[in-house]
């Protein structure tokens, strides 16, 4: 049953009212209550597509205009077109494109956001993270977790590009941010390049190493070879009809996600495979490592091609064809969606 419709001057009496008490800070929930509990998400968020070949130009002309170390990092953040100025890509989730040229190194710092690095383009760079460094390759997944400390370094001799991703917004929104410099450039390597990989990474463990539950994995490369190799092995009989073949990149001491805050992916579409629409409460960061198609957000459609970046709004179905046999990254919040009961997935 729906109510009257109040008369011209009981409105009149309601604004003045919402006026007085707005002046000792309150407000009317029922004129907000439709926006605040809505049916099903509607994400201020907006879908996009950068392609790497203008990125890649943009970044480069930031590496003729500042220095790595006075940028401390030399990063374009992809900023969603309908959020600007928040530095986001989704509401909870930040992207940025990193630059680093031969010779250059980006000091080392911790912070208590988490971070991870796709790297995208050129060789001879490297990422230490807690006194073990790793070389960069195209294909990577690089994690930084929260509060470890770390660097970058370009020994090389090309520019070195990674997509980054953090949970900036959501340590923002928890005003739970911690940051601070480290006296040393480059950190002193403690261990040699591959320990944590053949310490935790290869389906061993040492003796005495009991995880807690949300505690971020130490292997902290997961090499695109690797991904590679799984998602040809998964790469028999159909598809999913709605992800191909996908696979979640995973802390193998625990089976939960590398970091507690945000998920990755590795996906394969076989040439001329097209997805069914997917949707998530999870708004996702999409890279293509691999390949070329169409991608399709809601009634939106763009062309990719490899290292290009696009966003997935919550809740807005996406849909995928690979005209070429293609790879992806994606991450999102999942996990925190997941441990807080809310994520939700429809297959359309
Ligand atoms: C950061 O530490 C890195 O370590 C990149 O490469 C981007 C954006 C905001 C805050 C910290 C990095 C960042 C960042």
């Amino acid at each position: 049953m729906h109510a009257a419709k109040p008369s011209p001057e009981a409105l009149q009496q309601r604004s003045d009212y919402y006026q007085r008490i707005g002046g000792r800070h309150l407000t009317p929930l029922w004129e907000v209550l439709g926006a605040l509990v809505p049916p099903q998400p509607r994400s201020p968020a907006s879908a996009h597509l950068w392609r790497y070949r203008e990125l890649r130009d943009q970044v480069m002309e930031a590496g003729r205009l500042i220095s790595a170390e006075e940028a401390e990092r030399r990063v374009l953040i992809l900023e969603n077109p309908s959020l600007r100025g928040q530095s986001c890509i989704t509401q909870s989730l930040y992207a940025g494109l990193q630059l680093i040229l031969p010779g250059e190194v980006a000091p080392a710092h911790r912070h208590t956001q988490s971070a991870l690095r796709l790297v995208l383009d050129g060789e001879g760079a490297y990422t230490a993270v807690d006194g073990e460094r790793t070389t960069m390759r195209r294909g990577d997944f690089i994690i930084t977790p929260a509060w470890t400390w770390h660097d970058h370094g370009n020994l090389g001799n090309q520019p070195v590009v990674w997509l980054d991703g953090l949970d900036i917004p959501i340590v923002r929104f928890l005003d739970a941010g911690f940051a601070e410099r480290s006296e040393q450039c480059s950190q002193t390597a403690l261990r040699p390049e591959g320990d944590a990989l053949a310490r935790y990474g290869a389906n061993m463990l040492p003796l005495d190493y009991q995880p807690g539950p949300a505690e971020p994995t130490r292997v902290f490369v997961y090499p695109f070879e690797r991904t590679k190799a799984a998602l040809e092995g998964i790469s028999h009989g159909a598809p999913d009809a709605h992800q191909g073949f996908k696979l979640r990149y995973v802390n193998p001491a625990t089976g939960a996600s590398p970091m507690p805050t945000i998920g990755s992916f590795a996906q394969r579409l076989p040439a001329g495979f097209e997805t069914r629409p997917l949707r998530g409460t999870d708004g996702s960061v999409h890279v293509c490592l691999q390949g070329g198609g169409e991608v399709r957000v809601g009634d939106q459609t763009w062309r990719f091609d490899e290292s290009d970046v696009f966003v997935v709004p919550s809740w807005q179905a996406l849909q995928l064809r690979a005209d070429r046999d293609s790879l992806f990254f994606s991450f999102s919040d999942r996990p925190v969606q997941q441990a807080l009961g809310l994520w939700r997935e429809e297959r359309l």
